[in-house]
Formats: C-alpha cells, sequence, structure tokens
C-alpha cells in the first residue's frame, strides 16, 4: 500500500473508531455510572472513561501492532520517551461534564512520531463536530476546513482559564481575564483548544494539563497558526504534565507578559 493510502486508511479507522467510542458513552447516560475518584474529588474516572480508553487500545493492538499507546486511565504503555509511533489519548475529556451535565466532553486522539505531532483528533460528541488536523495539511471542523485564525490581541477577544487555574491562581487569572473581552469556562482542555482554533476565543490558560489534554489540540491549533506553550512560553513537553497557554500570536505574546510580571 502506498502512504497516501496508508494516510487515508489511518484517518478513516481513527474516525470511525472515535464514532463508535461516542454510541458506548452516549449509551452510558441511561445506565448508573461507577464512578471512582482520582487526585481529588474533582478528579473522577468512570467505567465508561476506562471502557472506551481499552477499546481503542484493543484496536490500535489490531491494525497498528507494536505501535506504543499512551492513555490516561493507564492501559497503555509507560513511557521514559517518544521515540517512533506513539498514540496519545484521552477517552473522555472532561469528565467531570459528563457526570453531571451529559454535555461538553470529548473524545481526543493523537498520533505522534518522534516526538512529532501528525494527526490530532478532537470529538465534541454532544455538537457532533470532529474537528482534525494532519501536520502541515491544516484543520478542519468536519468537513470545512478552519481558516487560518485572525491575530487578535487579547482585549479584542474572549479567553478561557481553566477552573483549576481560577482557584489556585486566582491574581494571575483575574489579570488576563480583566485585559481581555471577557472569561469563558467550559471544562474540557479539548473543547477549549477547539475554540481557540475555530475563533470563537483568543486564548485559553490552564495550570496543568497532562500529555493526552494537550496532544491533539497542539496539533490542531498549530495547523490555524496559534502558539502552544508552557506558560512561561517554553516548549510543551509530552511526558509530563505542563502549565499550559495556547494563543493566537499576539495575545500569546500578552499573556506571558502578564502571567510572569505577575511573580
Ligand atoms: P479530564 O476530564 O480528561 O480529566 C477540566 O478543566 C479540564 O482539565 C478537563 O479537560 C480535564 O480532563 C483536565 N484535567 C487535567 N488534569 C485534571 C485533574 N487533575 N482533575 C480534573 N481535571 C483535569
Ligand atoms: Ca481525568
Ligand atoms: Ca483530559
Ligand atoms: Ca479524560
Amino acid at each position: 500500500m502506498n502512504v497516501l493510502n496508508q494516510f487515508i486508511e489511518r484517518t478513516q479507522l481513527i474516525q470511525e473508531w472515535i464514532y463508535d467510542a461516542a454510541k458506548l458513552i452516549k449509551s452510558s447516560f441511561e445506565e448508573n455510572l461507577d464512578i471512582q475518584q482520582k487526585s481529588n474529588r474533582n478528579d473522577l474516572v468512570t467505567n465508561i472513561d476506562k471502557a472506551v480508553e481499552k477499546q481503542f487500545i484493543e484496536k490500535i493492538h489490531q491494525f497498528f501492532p507494536g505501535e506504543r499507546i499512551m492513555g490516561e486511565e493507564g492501559f497503555g504503555d509507560e513511557f521514559q520517551n517518544l521515540d517512533g509511533i506513539v498514540w496519545i489519548i484521552d477517552p473522555i475529556d472532561g469528565t467531570l461534564n459528563f457526570i453531571k451535565q451529559q454535555y461538553d466532553f470529548a473524545i481526543m486522539v493523537a498520533v505522534y512520531e518522534d516526538g512529532i505531532g501528525q494527526a490530532g483528533f478532537i470529538y465534541d460528541v454532544m455538537q457532533d463536530k470532529m474537528y482534525s488536523a494532519h501536520k502541515g495539511k491544516g484543520a478542519y471542523c468536519n468537513k470545512k476546513k478552519l481558516p487560518p485564525v485572525k491575530d487578535l490581541s487579547l482585549k479584542e477577544g474572549l479567553v478561557a482559564i481553566s477552573s483549576a487555574l481560577m482557584s489556585k491562581e486566582e491574581g494571575l487569572a483575574r489579570l488576563v481575564g480583566r485585559a481581555s473581552s471577557g472569561v469563558r469556562l467550559i471544562g474540557s482542555a479539548g473543547i477549549e483548544t477547539a475554540h481557540v482554533a475555530s475563533g470563537q476565543l483568543i486564548g485559553y490558560i490552564a495550570a496543568s494539563l497532562a500529555p493526552w489534554d494537550i496532544a491533539a489540540g497542539k496539533i490542531i491549533a498549530e495547523e490555524v497558526g496559534l502558539i502552544y506553550t508552557k506558560m512561561n512560553g517554553s516548549s510543551i513537553d509530552l511526558l509530563q504534565k505542563n502549565p499550559s497557554l495556547v494563543a493566537t500570536p499576539t495575545a500569546h505574546k500578552e499573556i506571558i507578559m502578564l502571567l510572569n510580571t505577575k511573580k
């Protein structure tokens, strides 16, 4: 099979798997969830997060044996480096929303090769919006190509701030909020990043995002001209948690100045 066919096959498979996962998630709405606490009372995992992750891993093993998988719920591999092809999976992004609202949660899948993002998918399940991007080939929402973002400044747009940052670093969050047109909170790093990529927001900042919160969104964001870094401006490390900032080039500079002069 040639490279182009392989590329199309991989993309089609990933999207099919995501739609299958969405069905599984929606079919759980009528059932009682098995909910467990992770690091704190707002950090939860359900039997559905686990089932979706296991389903992805089974399919990747079947179709792409030998490729390594990093999954939030721990059913994948352990990582000391990002050599070779690495799948990065967040089975439900916005688990708290899934549990409490049955709304505003996403399925996220990314494929990296030697640490470089090749393909990213964020599926907003309840809005039926598949945000996707392939390195160098632009980003899409469903079949529609997303235009390059307008390089708006902080005062010209809305910003999303993670609730962890709002509560832990209230001063910093307020500073950024005040300098913008306003603050919007959703509670799904994936959906918030997708909204920055589609131009609804000019930036998103979060206190501490894991690799699976970042991986797909970073590829999509960079394809439309956004800058995705740690909050101090240095590169994202996909083997660790990162204080994260994704924004238009101008807003990115402004937010870094604000965050780093306050301290
Ligand atoms: P999750 O739902 O997949 O855990 C909530 O503001 C956003 O932050 C969600 O995208 C959530 O992803 C992510 N997040 C990262 N670390 C978290 C944590 N320790 N507790 C809750 N949400 C976390
Ligand atoms: Ca989680
Ligand atoms: Ca997540
Ligand atoms: Ca998750």
